[in-house]
């Protein structure tokens, strides 16, 4: 813990002074917290939380998470993190409030907290980062689909957990604009928890009670990659198609049959970079988290802290066709 150093360091920055302090004791070390392990999306975010350790030098990743996307899963983790002693915890929530006793117990010892990804709730942390605009993944992951339904049609959301803070926001922007499209139906909202195995039991189940149905849009990597895969073993490919949020990687296959023409997302190797240098600026005390504050995520400029000490990254990219190929070694 660095409550002593994070002191001296707020003073030091109060007096105008820069640089890494002298007394620095051993490295800072930053907790990435996933959703739960063995999911490519965070793979690819602890990737580029590497790169800023290297970057920033003398940074340790405790790159962790729960077996299961379970809010519980995630208050073990943290416990576990509290009783280590680390300097920051960078958490993508399972769950906007019930990790929020949990973060505030170790604010209350000195550890930094932000949540990235998927946020946490205002008083459990210092700051939270958004890979993009909520409102404008709500209208992507829409479009997607109506974009290939000239004609209209009938449209369901399998989503991750119904806990999960981001995709709960998206599908909240997307019906916020679904009056733009009055020849789409959305028939149902489903949960396959970020798990390939209950994401593909759902969409079977979407594909039996809508027989009519014309696409799924499934905000969530694990999700839209088992879906494909259900819509494929059915025989469905060119009836429904499968599009919302996904890695490259994990979707060239998906794209080559044509169960999905297309999705998008942003660079999660950028998002868990940019979550690491603003983990460590808080931890060290070159930054406070409020308001209208401006804190470097190094090669990708500085977060803007909103009223609700919120921040932003840059727009969702689609992938298609035409590009997977080029992108499906990147992330
Ligand atoms: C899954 C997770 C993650 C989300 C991506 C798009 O990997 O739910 O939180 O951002 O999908």
């Amino acid at each position: 813990m660095r409550t002593v150093k994070r002191l001296l360091a707020g003073a030091a920055v109060a007096a105008g002074l820069t640089g890494s302090p002298a007394w620095a004791d051993g490295p800072v070390r930053i907790a990435l917290v996933a959703k739960s392990l063995g999911n490519g999306f965070f793979e690819a975010a602890h990737r580029g939380a590497q790169e800023a350790a290297k970057e920033l030098g003398n940074v340790e990743i405790i790159y962790t998470g729960p077996t299961a996307t379970t809010a519980e899963g995630q208050i073990e983790v943290i416990n576990t993190l509290i009783a280590q002693k680390v300097d920051a915890i960078a958490i993508s929530a399972n769950d906007p409030d019930a990790v929020v006793p949990a973060l505030k117990r170790a604010r209350q010892r000195g550890i930094t907290v932000l949540s990235w990804d998927s946020g946490v709730a205002r008083e459990g942390r210092e700051l939270h980062l958004s890979p993009s605009s909520s409102a404008l993944i709500g209208q992507t992951i829409i479009k997607l689909a109506a974009d290939e339904l000239p004609d209209g049609g009938e449209v369901a959301v399998l989503s991750a957990t119904s806990t999960s803070t981001n995709q709960n926001v998206w599908i909240a922007e997307m019906n916020k604009v679904l009056d733009k499209y009055p020849t789409i139906k959305v028939v149902a909202t489903v949960y396959g928890d970020d798990l390939a195995d209950k994401s593909y039991r759902e969409t079977q189940g979407l594909l039996q009670t809508y027989p009519g149905l014309d696409a799924i849009i499934a905000p969530t990597s694990v999700g839209i990659v088992a879906a494909a895969q259900a819509v494929a073993d059915a025989g469905k490919i060119g009836q429904v198609n499968v599009t919302g949020l996904g890695l490259p990687s994990e979707m060239a296959g998906a794209v080559e049959s044509g169960a999905s023409k297309s999705f998008a997302i942003w660079n999660p190797v950028d998002l868990g970079y940019s979550a690491t240098y603003l983990a460590h600026q808080l931890a060290t005390g070159k930054a406070q988290a409020k308001p209208g504050a401006e804190i470097s995520m190094g090669r990708m400029g500085a977060a803007k802290l909103d009223e609700n000490n919120e921040a932003a990254m840059s727009t969702p990219f689609k992938y298609d066709k035409s590009n997977i190929a080029e992108f499906k070694s990147v992330f």
